[in-house]
């Protein structure tokens, strides 16, 4: 049985960014819902893909270091442990990973044109397609069998999960391996990070719930790794559970004594997230009320999808922060979807007239941390909501 457990109320696509504020941009509903049964964290209204993942998809892998050090140490995984003839990624986005590897070895499927034209003039082989079946047999056609699927932050976007498997499956050769990787629900639960929840996250997958799903398609997992990126993501290394030949590792048991420990299989436990994450806008506000009182400025960092749902949640606009700061061209001097607060473009000098900097990619504090230090060095002060609000 499918029931909720938060509201986030109303809510535009967090990556549709108007050129010119429009209080009328359509938004909607945004409700969590936890399933007693396959243990699926999931959103109620679904966006069709074509709304959201576009000729004008905004987000690039590319523009954190974080994020490009991260693909290029799992290429050199992946050619060490698997040697694979052939990889394909589904949500190649930029070619972030994809470049870490010859021409003729990699293929991306990436249904955003403008990212995708970017990988094809890279002379990486592009399909320019959503992933489903009609894609997966034309693939077949072409090249009977792959070795290896990877994809990340990709699969939880898709509405039809049993299409996006069954595809894999039609595609994946016999001694496939399939790697995936998505923020961690613990990490989100743990952290309240209730920002990982917007309309393109249509699910968050834990160990426990994606284990039950992957078993409807005889496939399981075999590995999984923790990593830093996205606030605490999951890399799962899955396989055909007829495949012997390669061993189930501990981390698996592991992972999936923690999520049970913490209750992950149980709706109580996202009853008591709802409330916390409550408690976490009424803080943040006073937080933000308060710098305002005492006339100091604040500016965002990092238009993230995640700030999107934390701003239109707690109905935060310019007369608290009033403009974020972006390093990612087709977000610069537009405004946050759904809010009256421009981008601006990012220069080194640009947190000076600020005294405080909202982390809306707090997922990249370290990154940022470093990279600020002549701000914090004149005083000037980080505020966060995860995972807690604070001021740093
Ligand atoms: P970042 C997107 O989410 C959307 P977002 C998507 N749905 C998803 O699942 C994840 O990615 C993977 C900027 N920045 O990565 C760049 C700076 O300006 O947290 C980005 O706009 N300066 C596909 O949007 C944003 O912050 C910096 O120094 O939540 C980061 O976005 C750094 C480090 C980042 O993903």
């Amino acid at each position: 049985m499918n029931k909720k457990f938060l509201d986030l109320g109303y809510q535009p696509l967090a990556n549709e960014y108007l050129k010119n504020f429009r209080s009328n941009q359509i938004k909607y509903k945004l409700k969590i819902y936890f399933d007693t049964l396959s243990k699926m964290v999931s959103i109620s209204k679904r966006i069709p893909s074509q709304k959201m993942f576009n000729s004008k998809y905004p987000y690039r892998s590319s523009m954190s270091r974080t994020m490009r050090n991260s693909f290029k140490n799992l290429a050199a995984e992946i050619k060490k442990r698997f040697n694979p003839k052939i990889i394909l990624e589904i949500g190649s986005n930029d070619g972030t990973l994809i470049s870490n590897f010859n021409r003729n070895k990699a293929i991306g499927v990436e249904p955003c044109k403008n990212l995708a034209n970017i990988t094809k003039k890279m002379k990486y082989t592009t399909y320019d397609e959503y992933w489903d079946f009609g894609l997966a047999r034309k693939l077949k056609r072409k090249y009977k069998s792959i070795d290896l699927i990877y994809s990340a932050n990709t699969l939880t976007h898709i509405s039809n999960l049993s299409n996006v498997f069954k595809s894999i499956n039609h595609l994946l050769s016999k001694n496939g391996i399939l790697i995936i990787e998505d923020p961690s629900l613990l990490e989100c639960i743990k952290k309240s990070s209730y920002d990982q929840f917007y309309n393109e996250h249509i699910y968050i997958f834990s160990a426990i719930s994606l284990k039950l799903l992957l078993k409807k398609f005889n496939l399981e997992i075999f590995d999984i790794k923790t990593l830093s990126t996205h606030g605490g993501s999951l890399r799962y290394y899955i396989k055909r559970n007829h495949n012997t030949d390669i061993a189930i590792s501990s981390t698996v048991k592991k992972q999936l004594k923690k999520e049970t420990k913490y209750g992950l299989n149980k709706y109580t436990t996202y009853k008591l997230f709802s409330r916390k994450v409550i408690k976490s806008k009424k803080h943040l506000l006073s937080i933000l009320n308060k710098i305002k009182k005492n006339k100091k400025k604040v500016i965002g960092y990092g238009a993230t999808a995640k700030v999107v749902t934390v701003l239109n949640y707690c109905n935060i606009d310019k007369n608290l922060i009033s403009y974020f700061t972006d390093t990612t061209p087709e977000k610069i001097n537009n405004f946050i979807p759904g809010k009256n607060i421009k981008i601006l473009k990012y220069n080194k000098d640009i947190l000076r007239k600020y005294d405080y900097a909202f982390l809306g990619a707090w997922n990249f504090k370290d990154e940022i941390f470093k990279k600020e230090s002549e701000f914090i060095k004149r005083g000037g002060k980080f505020i966060t909501h995860v995972p807690k609000p604070r001021i740093i």
